[in-house]
């Protein structure tokens, strides 16, 4: 590669593959209404398991406020406590889901259906189909009372979804039709899961819904990336919990989607030291590309014991745009509790060619753009076929309107027939040499039986 084009290339390189870090889970600006109503999602993201009728009563037909056709999707059986159906949405990437909105069916005031409750199933890449449920431990919200008001309920915590089902409940044999919408904004942490060790029964971990065992909790989601802060109340279901000794570790291990440019780490946890409860005396944060090496040296935070304010508090430790997917995160416990409510991060998708080959994972920054290069060389080599295709054929429109006007030009190639001084030279756009030349009057338009009569030179 020419030396002058390094630069460029590398910068290149950089902004191809780099965004604007996303701060964490802010849920204070979550309640977009994601496209059921404005069609932004489209119709063949939503479908269900079964329709009455398809073309009235479809799955199409469940936007809400939308009078579309037969005016809801209601399935084909009557619903019972045994008979399950459901309205999906395809939300088309991880979305936090911080709402549910249904509404009857009105139907121009023919529809009497409407579900009364409904629970809510959730999907997003590796994990397979899960049960919603909040914060309370129930997983049956309240729908609607009558054909034609919306009811919304918040979902506490927030739903990490990239699919979800609405379905329908009923104890008792009914028959129901539903629109739907879902509020929430889209989900830039990128955390796909985190592990950890087994929190204390007295503070669980209650929405975390990857695999339990014996000592540890794996591949989900949970209390400790909802967005959501706890109080001062360390009763409140927010807070995670680990008893220890002093001195003693808890471990924590976050894995992102795709590798990260991390900028900041932020805990939040609990100084309650008349229960018991203090800041952890060191987090030490161990990066990886591969969830299997991690950095030797860790980034570190010690806080400063607080025996003085017992409020919980954030606390936060620059990462210096550290470049991994994995973040294994030690705690060393000061006292009996360790308790956390939430662990964020500021971080970029993917990370600048520059940074990678500082952190010397210049090939994993190859791995995670590879796609992204695919793309853009497809659009590039596109354009330039279209360009290229574009100008051979005005070349030819040229050329022939030549040939058109009388008495007439023909093309003639190579050097066959010699210079002739009224001639023109041209070369062709794969490279063939060819000459325009001006017939006599005598000669065919056509050019060739004309242009053989002469002599060259
Ligand atoms: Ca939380």
């Amino acid at each position: 590669m020419c030396r002058q084009h390094r630069v460029p290339v590398a910068l290149l390189l950089c902004a191809a593959c780099w965004t604007a870090p996303a701060a964490a889970l802010n849920l204070g600006q979550c309640d977009q209404s994601l496209g059921m109503e404005s069609g932004e999602i489209a119709d063949s993201q939503i479908t269900a398991s079964s329709s009455h009728n398809e073309n009235s009563v479809g799955p199409h037909s469940g936007r809400i406020r939308t009078e579309h056709r037969g005016g809801a999707w209601c399935p084909l059986p009557v619903i019972t406590a045994e008979v399950r159906e459901y309205l999906q949405v395809d939300l088309g990437r991880v979305t936090v889901v911080t709402a549910a909105e249904t509404q009857g069916r009105f139907g121009n005031g023919r529809g009497v259906e409407w579900a009364e409750r409904y629970s809510l199933q959730y999907w997003r890449p590796g994990t397979g189909w899960r049960t919603y449920r909040n914060a309370s431990g129930h997983t049956l919200l309240d729908g609607n009372v009558n054909s034609y008001l919306a009811h919304k309920t918040p979902l506490d915590p927030p739903m990490m979804a990239s699919k979800v089902r609405l379905v329908p409940r009923s104890e008792h044999p009914r028959t129901v039709c539903l629109r739907a919408e879902l509020h929430g904004c889209p989900y830039t942490d990128g955390i796909d899961s985190y592990s950890m060790d087994l929190p204390d029964p007295k503070w669980p971990d209650l929405t975390y819904d990857g695999v339990r065992s014996a000592e540890i909790m794996e591949k989900g989601l949970g209390q400790l990336a909802d967005g959501r802060a706890g109080t001062n109340d360390i009763t409140r279901p927010e807070w995670v919990g680990w008893q220890r000794r002093p001195g003693q570790l808890v471990n924590i291990t976050f894995r992102f989607s795709s590798l990260r440019e991390l900028e900041t780490a932020s805990f939040h946890v609990s100084n309650r030291f008349t229960a018991g409860v203090k800041l952890f005396s060191l987090a030490a944060l161990f990066f990886s590309l591969d969830g299997q090496q991690y950095t030797e040296s860790a980034v570190t935070l010690a806080p400063e014991p607080d025996r003085i304010f017992e409020d919980s508090r954030l606390l936060e430790v620059s990462l210096h745009r550290q470049v991994a997917r994995f973040v294994r995160i030690q705690l060393t416990a000061a006292d009996s509790w360790l308790l956390i409510s939430e662990i964020g991060f500021s971080s970029a998708v993917g990370a600048s060619l520059l940074a990678a080959v500082g952190a010397g994972c210049w090939q994993q920054w190859v791995l995670a753009c590879w796609q992204r290069w695919v793309l853009a060389l497809v659009v590039v080599g596109a354009s330039l076929l279209a360009a290229v295709g574009a100008g051979l054929l005005a070349a030819e429109l040229r050329l022939n309107m030549q040939l058109a006007a009388g008495p007439g030009y023909a093309r003639a190639h190579g050097d066959t027939y010699g210079p002739l001084p009224a001639d023109e030279d041209k070369v062709g756009l794969c490279g063939e040499p060819y000459r325009v030349v001006r017939l006599n009057a005598d000669y065919d338009t056509a050019g060739q039986r004309g242009l053989r009569g002469r002599t060259p030179g």
